[in-house]
């Protein structure tokens, strides 16, 4: 799967892809991420990729030109994306079903933007998407999309080395995940429910089953309601 993120802070991006799963995934060659600078498409001598807002108002708004731009240079070096998601409040909300239709894509651009705004054009002629991590704001493009990548890698096969996990993964099965524990059976005073220790694995499943159940409808009852609505029912 290849991602080519336009930003920028390039080296946030490139750290925040140093360590871990995807990380790995992206050393293994599963996973390849061009990262690419704005301010190399820009033509004057201040490398500017903002201006000031027409209409007036606070704060700045990040120019078209350079990220038009971008995209030239990513089709020519890269091949034409499948999809150009812009991060921003705006967007759509990102969630398992929306990272499970971007790991079916070979080839998925992120533009990150920064400041008040954006050039509206950037959203008409560059962009064929545009997506929320949630509802709340954050200072640049740069954390979601390295969230989109990771959620999304995960989905690729062999990133993470056991598949099994990927599957049981609570946002896989659409609710929470249920309680985990390892050593000590006892920890001041507070013990490791008995099921797990019994051996009994049809027992444990119903346990862990019937606490993600608990779990979800005390945190998250909007998440059974929407499997029941997918399902039919609140179990499978
Ligand atoms: N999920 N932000 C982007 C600047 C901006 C504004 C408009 C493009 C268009 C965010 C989020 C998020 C704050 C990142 C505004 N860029 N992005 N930034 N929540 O809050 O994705």
């Amino acid at each position: 799967m290849k991602f080519d993120v336009v930003t920028i802070f390039p080296r946030m991006i490139e750290a925040g892809l140093a360590e871990g799963v995807v990380g790995r995934g992206v050393e293994k060659g599963i996973v390849d991420v061009g990262v690419h600078d704005l301010r190399t498409f820009t033509t004057d001598r201040h490398r500017t990729v903002d201006d000031v807002p027409y209409g007036g108002g606070p704060g700045m708004v990040m120019k078209v030109e350079p990220f038009v731009r971008a995209l030239e240079t990513i089709r020519a070096e890269r091949g034409t994306p499948d999809a150009v998601v812009l991060l921003s409040p705006q967007g759509r909300l990102f969630d398992q079903g929306e990272a499970r239709r971007l790991s079916g894509l070979g080839h998925v651009v992120l533009l990150c933007g920064r400041y008040e705004g954006i050039d509206e054009r950037v959203r008409d002629l560059v962009a064929t998407e545009e997506l929320s991590i949630g509802d709340f704001v954050v200072s640049g493009g740069e954390t979601p999309a390295l969230i989109v990548i990771d959620a999304v890698s995960r989905l690729v096969p062999g990133v993470v080395g056991d598949q099994e996990s990927v599957e049981q993964d609570s946002f896989s099965q659409g609710i929470l995940d249920h309680p985990h524990y390892t050593r000590p059976a006892e920890f001041e005073g507070r013990k490791v429910p008995d099921v797990l220790l019994s051996g009994h694995h049809a027992e444990v499943r119903r346990w862990r089953m019937q606490e993600a159940l608990r779990r979800t409808s005390e945190r998250r009852p909007d998440l059974i309601e929407r499997r029941v609505k997918e399902t039919g029912n609140e179990r499978d």
